[in-house]
């Protein structure tokens, strides 16, 4: 799967690069991609926002730049996700579904909105991690990528996707490892004389 993310702070997206995430790009399971939209800023002091028309407080990030960086991806049939509050609440269903497409673009906004009408232009889906008030779209974008790829094949192995799914109704469990006796506390009798 190919991912484009289009964001003012591709720094904050270092952590894609640990653990599984990190080792799926190794193995080319992933392709993830950086674009910063201050990059396409004609301003010379690269000003990427504007005062909102009708008043109110905060900035409003300019649809040309947004809409220039959208246009530097070579968008084949890409689906392109904008991160929002007002998005609809990301589930485990919607998360399978991502995990088909072929090529992601992830659009971030950050405290201030984006003009509705590249939006328009440019989105297919809005999706919110959650009811409570971020920052940005950056880590909410984060959420996606890591839970998407745990569903592409090769990602993580086919026994961990199911055992850990919550629609097929399993629960998790308390669970031990050596040593056997930690702060005077017993593994459970019943999990000793089980080999694994
Ligand atoms: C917070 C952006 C508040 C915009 C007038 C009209 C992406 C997020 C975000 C943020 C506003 C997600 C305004 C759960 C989140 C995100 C930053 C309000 C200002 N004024 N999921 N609109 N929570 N948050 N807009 O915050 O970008 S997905």
């Amino acid at each position: 799967m190919k991912i484009d993310i289009l964001t003012l702070f591709p720094e904050m997206f270092s952590s894609l690069n640990e653990s599984i995430i990190g080792k799926a790009r190794e193995k080319n399971l992933i392709e993830i991609d950086l674009i910063n939209i201050r990059d396409f800023s004609k301003d010379k002091h690269k000003k990427v926002d504007d005062t909102p028309y009708g008043g109110g407080a905060g900035m409003v990030i300019k649809p040309d730049v947004v809409y220039d960086a959208f246009k530097s991806i070579k968008s084949d049939n890409a689906k392109t996700i904008y991160m929002s509050p007002q998005g609809k609440v990301l589930e485990s269903n919607k998360v399978k579904e991502l995990s088909k497409e072929n090529h992601l673009i992830i659009l971030c906004g950050h405290y201030e909105g984006i003009d509705q009408r590249v939006l328009d232009e440019i989105v297919d889906e809005e999706i919110s991690i959650g009811d409570y008030v971020l920052t940005g779209g950056e880590l909410p974008a984060m959420v996606l990528i890591d839970s998407v790829s745990r569903y592409i094949e090769g990602v993580i192995s086919s026994e961990s996707v199911e055992e850990e799914s919550f629609s097929n109704g399993l629960l998790e469990y308390p669970q031990y490892t050596r040593p056997e006796i930690f702060l005077n506390k017993q593994v459970p009798q019943v999990l000793k004389s089980r080999k694994s």
